[in-house]
């Protein structure tokens, strides 16, 4: 089978936010009588025409307002669930914003409980492992974060780590240095946006301040060879997100990613949809991308899935069963 889809593979950089697909927002729009600002799904899709991060976070948060009860949140996931099996995803690692949220007035409770009866049944439903990481908003305070890592603490069981996300510029990762330390010591696995449209610096933080095990994006490291030469040589994954870059105009077109040469000075890389239903694509559809439009041929795309395993956090003996 020589279908990128089918290629057996894991999805590490996923915002389960970042699935909520138009049809389902309206829906949720209306059992929940939120009120929208658009007058239906073709007006909201062509809403999606993002300049930068910040442009694309300010629609995004906003259409969260559909999401309020637990069966939201699963429906919301099982959709997700649904679909990335079709695209061969076999484990997803996936990532939630408690703070966006809570400070809308839904419990956390209510978030990882809806999630949690998605992922409970994936296994069995839709041949998917899961796990889940909870990212704290950095263009909040740290403060903030602490409380969120503190309302955590009751759900850890359902919980394998923390990340870093939303607005970066000006956010720089030694600012959650404490609640990362935190937890730590609560046993989480830790990981991070960073290098998405901060620059190389930011990545270093990461690893050095906030002792990540893995960078999301880190796409502007290679704009420090000696940072590069460090991410190899201490085998680093970078959970790549091409479409993501192309749509927030980190890059002009795919055809002129760095996937390749990333690949080339033998980073480990992975390729992830980061939120497909604003970024025209799964993870399969954007192995498909990267096939077609950087010449990424079928010795190189299994490389890519063989990597998205190895970078994932399940043990080696649940990785070849994977496989
Ligand atoms: C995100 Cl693409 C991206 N970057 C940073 N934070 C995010 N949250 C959801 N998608
Ligand atoms: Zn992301």
């Amino acid at each position: 089978m020589h279908l990128p889809e089918a290629l057996p593979k894991a999805e590490l950089h996923l915002h389960i936010e970042g699935t909520l697909e138009p049809e389902l927002a309206f829906a949720l729009a209306a059992r929940n009588g939120v009120d929208l600002p658009y007058a239906g799904t073709e007006e909201l899709r062509e809403a999606y025409l993002f300049s930068d991060l910040q442009s694309f976070l300010d629609l995004y948060y906003g259409l969260m307002a559909v999401l309020r009860t637990a069966d939201d949140f699963t429906e919301l996931a099982d959709a997700y669930l649904a679909r990335a099996a079709r695209q061969g995803v076999r484990h997803a690692e996936i990532f939630f914003d408690p703070q966006a949220h809570t400070e809308r007035g839904v419990p956390f409770g209510t978030v990882v409980e809806g999630l949690g009866r998605a992922l409970d049944r994936s296994e069995e439903r839709h041949g998917v492992s899961t796990q889940l990481i909870m990212c704290f908003l950095r263009d909040r305070s740290a403060e903030s974060a602490m409380e969120t890592l503190r309302e955590a603490e009751p759900y850890l069981d359902r919980i394998v780590g923390v990340g870093l996300d939303s607005a970066e510029v000006d956010h720089p990762p030694s600012k959650f240095a404490e609640v990362y330390e935190a937890a730590g010591a609560l046993g989480l696995r830790k990981v991070a946006h960073a290098g998405e449209e901060g620059p190389p610096a930011y990545v270093r933080e990461a690893l050095d301040v906030l002792g990540v095990e893995r960078i999301d994006h880190g796409l502007r490291a290679m704009e420090d060879p000696e940072l590069v030469e460090r991410l190899v040589r201490e085998r680093v994954p970078l959970t790549l997100c091409p479409l993501s870059n192309v749509r927030l105009r980190a890059v002009g077109v795919l055809e002129d990613h760095p996937l390749p040469s990333m690949m080339a000075a033998g980073l480990l890389v992975t390729v992830n949809s980061d939120d497909p239903a604003y970024f025209g694509g799964y993870v399969g559809d954007t192995f498909h991308a990267v096939h077609e439009a950087l010449g990424i041929g079928q010795e190189q795309l299994r490389e890519l899935a063989r990597n998205s395993f190895l970078a994932s956090f399940l043990d080696h003996d649940e990785d070849r069963r994977a496989r």
